[in-house]
């Protein structure tokens, strides 16, 4: 058996009822083949991947907290210190009450190629909980929020390991948890990234992830002889990934049409009007019906299963910005049927495997989350950097880096794909490009 394929046999056997998990490795380890292949006899000695796919550390924690009515509510804790080979760990926390340990070891094993991708000094890790924010109030979210640190501090630190945002976790989570780490180690760090802008936040890290999305959209469209601008887009998810996507689509000159929460999705023919979802999802956390009700050119249909919702609406390029395997196989073939000729991941691993091998048959260009969503995890490297040295710079001055750093992760996983005879696979031009260095910087460091 080769080697690739005996370890994500192990992956299987000692990590069951992690589906999630299996998935992201078997599309990593597939796109390895090739370079794996050419190292075997090095790779298996060092027992390489077996150290890859394992994490470094993995925190599972009690989370006790009360609630408004005085009674006590217990969650579940994770922080997964997947690998430092190239920097301290960082990545998100998610706050949604379908977390489990096997969510984060996906979101954590796919942070390591993303953060390397980035040609920043940082390594791959993830956290959170099954805490559910939605309809809970400011104290509540608050108390969660010190129970979850006074646990998880002893392991993080501005150069150790740097949480920050993701499903349910935005600046008002990051602020109570900085707070609370601030009062427990007497430390002012840069230990969380998305932090407010009046306690050592970088200005575009609220934007970064969904403004990152469209430049290397519109980097890939152009280097295959396609133009951004006109394009009719269609977009899922009404967070912070997905109103930002939409906010740079239209600066771009194209014309982002939908956007989708976990019960509802939006046509609208006139385009997305941001003001009015920020003010709906931003401030009034509220559903999308609301959006619906303000904007007569919006139709507001409820998510039913075996529809294809957001991805049933013609459109050029489609953008999944909500959560992972929200694009499958039919969905697909709606997109390809429609004429819809791109697609990027704004969230991480949104699309199947099948949903993508469907894509890449048929033409579409197709980038992975690891690539095409990394510029939030890059802006928070940035926002690290200004902690560093006690600086801040201006929104132009971190746009326009965000922007390079885009346009050189295309370029990598163009050149990747190029160099090992898979021209124009973005998905194992972004597996490839990542592993090399982490698996250089591995080796050098011997076994640890
Ligand atoms: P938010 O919490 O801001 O928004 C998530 C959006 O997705 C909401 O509209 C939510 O709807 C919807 N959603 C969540 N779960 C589901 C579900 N099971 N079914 C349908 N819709 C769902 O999160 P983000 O925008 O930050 O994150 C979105 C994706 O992008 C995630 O995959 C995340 O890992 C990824 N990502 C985020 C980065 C960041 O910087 N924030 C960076 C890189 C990737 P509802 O409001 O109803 O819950
Ligand atoms: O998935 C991701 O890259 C994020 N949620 C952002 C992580 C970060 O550390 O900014």
């Amino acid at each position: 058996m080769s080697y690739v394929d005996e370890v994500f046999d192990m992956v299987v056997a000692k990590n069951p009822a992690q589906p999630e998990f299996h998935q992201a490795v078997k599309e990593v380890l597939e796109s390895l083949r090739v370079v794996i292949e050419a190292n075997e006899e090095k790779y298996r000695r060092d027992a390489l991947l077996e150290r890859l796919v394992t994490p470094e550390r993995q925190l599972l924690f009690r989370v006790p907290w009360v609630d408004d009515k005085g009674q006590v509510q217990v969650n579940n804790g994770f922080r997964v210190q997947f690998n430092s080979a190239i920097g301290p760990y960082k990545g998100g926390l998610r706050l949604h009450p379908s977390v489990n340990i096997g969510i984060i070891k996906f979101l954590g094993f796919e942070q390591i190629f993303k953060n390397s991708l980035t040609g920043l000094p940082i390594g791959g890790g993830k956290g959170g909980s099954d805490f559910d924010p939605k309809g809970k109030s400011d104290r509540e979210v608050m108390a969660f929020c010190q129970s979850f640190i006074t646990e998880l501090y002893k392991y993080i630190g501005a150069d150790t390991d740097v949480p920050a945002g993701d499903i349910g976790t935005g600046a008002r989570e990051i602020g109570y948890m900085y707070g609370q780490y601030k009062r427990l180690t007497g430390l002012y760090e840069g230990v969380l990234t998305g932090k407010g802008l009046s306690y050592g936040g970088s200005l575009a890290r609220t934007e970064a992830t969904g403004y990152g999305l469209l430049y290397l959209t519109e980097e890939m469209l152009k280097c295959n002889g396609r133009d951004i601008k006109g394009r009719t887009v269609a977009v899922s998810g009404a967070g912070n990934v997905a109103i930002y996507a939409i906010q740079k689509a239209q600066q771009l000159g194209a014309k982002p049409v939908t956007c989708s929460d976990s019960t509802g999705w939006i046509y609208d023919s006139e385009g997305i009007d941001v003001a009015l979802l920020k003010e709906v999802k931003e401030v009034k956390r509220a559903r999308l019906t609301e959006y619906a009700a303000a904007r007569p050119s919006a139709q507001y249909h409820e998510k039913k299963d075996g529809e294809h919702g957001v991805w049933s609406v013609k459109c050029d390029i489609a953008l999944p910005c909500a959560t992972q395997n929200e694009l499958d196989l039919e969905d697909a073939k709606v997109l390809v049927a429609n004429g819809c000729f791109a697609v990027a991941e704004g969230a991480n691993m949104p699309t199947t495997m099948e949903a993508t091998e469907y894509f890449q048959a048929n033409g579409v260009l197709f980038c992975p989350g690891k690539a095409s969503n990394a510029g939030g995890v890059a802006t928070s490297a940035l926002e690290m950097s200004q902690n560093s040295e006690r600086l801040s710079w201006t929104f132009e001055e971190v746009d326009s880096k965000l922007q390079g750093i885009m346009v050189n992760i295309f370029h990598s996983l163009d050149e990747a794909a190029k160099k090992f005879g898979c021209e124009g696979n973005y998905v194992a031009g972004a597996n490839i490009a990542g592993f090399l260095k982490v698996a250089e910087a591995m080796t050098a460091q011997g076994i640890v």
